[in-house]
């Protein structure tokens, strides 16, 4: 289990307890009013004192220890990694090129093993993995690393597209020393392994459409002056912008093709018909940041993912002419590691990904992102199948 964590200087857990925090700022730089005052429009201010909207520790932890090692034979090894991180997306390597043979996901075995240098995992996303030792050399070591960066991700190359961890720290994860053999390794080889084929989901009885939206203040104005002081002002100050993000949301998407944010009380709005009925649904990213979607109760498989155009108007999918030849309609099928059955996906930003799973019982569940930071502030919303008591209850 790999968690990026800080510490205070006595070793306890740190967690931010303010906004200023994630803005860069001490408290006192960060002169907005929070719930429960009123903005200088006398509307109540409708942002947080305490919420983060990601957090980001500074040093690496496995099984709640910083930097551990494990002796390790010259043997094959199966892994099972869970990126249990508050808001990081993980991208493991291994400093030597020892690769990743995947072989299962969150909710059981790929077709067939993945080799893979490196391992993308998104909070929540866990992975069964063979590592193959049995040519290293007694006395060495290997140094899992980690480029998934210190902030947001919205996929994309490492170092290219975002700046890589901080190799002194975040991006070091743990170490494997290699001893001496004590008995003979008689697993199979990652590449021979047959793997049982994941069952074929029928039909889908329905689709739906869901969207990721991520909410800016509609009360708070602020402008940064020139001592680096966040001052709140008046909207209509020129170079005013509203504060944000206050909020990130799931919802449901309009006929005009905007997202439609709904809070955790609002009346559900994904409603499956019946006990084992197989839907479709098309998670719509409008928002900057890539986010693992977790649907509770279901094993799902990953259909493809679409890329989006924006206009005024909202957003829709790519039309097909501006599509790249080798993507025809912009849709790319799933990465070969997300090919088993999953309970997390990550939703790029400015893609529809759709999944597909059956609903095997009834009753009142939730989907969430799995960004810690966000599912608490409040992107989490209940979902029903059929029709049950706990459902009506939800919805009175
Ligand atoms: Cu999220």
């Amino acid at each position: 289990m790999i968690q990026d964590r800080s510490f205070n200087a006595d070793g306890s857990l740190f967690y931010p307890d303010n906004r200023a925090f994630f803005e860069g700022l001490e408290p006192e730089q960060l002169q907005i009013p929070f719930i429960p005052d009123d903005a200088v429009s006398g509307e109540p201010s409708d942002v947080s004192p305490v919420w983060n909207p990601e957090f980001f520790g500074n040093m690496i932890v496995v099984n709640g220890t910083t930097w551990p090692y494990l002796n390790v034979e010259p043997r094959r090894y199966r892994f099972r990694f869970l990126n249990g991180s508050q808001s990081r997306f993980l991208i493991l390597k291994t400093d030597d090129g020892t690769p990743f043979w995947q072989i299962g996901a969150e909710q059981g075995f790929l077709p067939a093993p993945v080799l893979l240098d490196e391992l993308l995992m998104a909070p929540a996303e866990r992975a069964d993995v063979i590592m193959d030792f049995t040519n290293a050399a007694v006395g060495s070591t290997i140094t899992l690393i980690n480029l998934g960066p210190d902030e947001p991700f919205g996929g994309g190359v490492p170092g290219v597209d975002f700046p890589i961890a901080d190799p002194a720290s975040t991006g070091q994860v743990m170490q494997f020393r290699v001893v001496a053999l004590k008995a003979a390794d008689t697993s199979t080889p990652p590449d021979q392994l047959v793997l049982p084929a994941p069952p074929v989901l029928g039909p889908a009885n329905a689709s739906r459409t869901i969207t990721l939206n991520e909410l800016e203040s509609e009360t708070v104005c602020a402008i940064e002056d020139e001592d680096g002081i966040v001052v709140e002002v008046p909207c209509t100050d020129p170079g005013a912008a509203p504060f944000g993000p206050t909020e990130a949301r799931l919802g449901t998407l309009d006929a005009d093709g905007n997202g439609v944010p709904l809070g955790w009380a609002a009346p559900t709005t994904e409603n499956v018909a019946a006990v084992g009925d197989t839907e479709v649904w098309e998670i719509y990213n409008f928002t900057a940041d890539a986010h693992p979607i977790h649907i509770h109760l279901v094993q799902f498989q990953v259909v493809d993912r679409q890329l989006l155009a924006v206009d005024e108007e909202g957003m829709a999918l790519q039309p097909a002419e501006l599509c790249d030849p080798a993507f025809p309609g912009c849709v790319r099928g799933p990465e070969l590691w997300e090919t088993g059955y999953k309970d997390t996906v990550i939703a790029y930003p400015g893609e529809v990904t759709r999944v597909k799973a059956q609903f095997p019982l009834a009753g009142l569940f939730v989907w969430h992102c799995h960004i810690l930071e966000h599912e608490d502030n409040e992107m989490m919303r209940p979902y029903c199948v059929g029709d049950s008591a706990a459902c009506q209850q939800h919805n009175q």
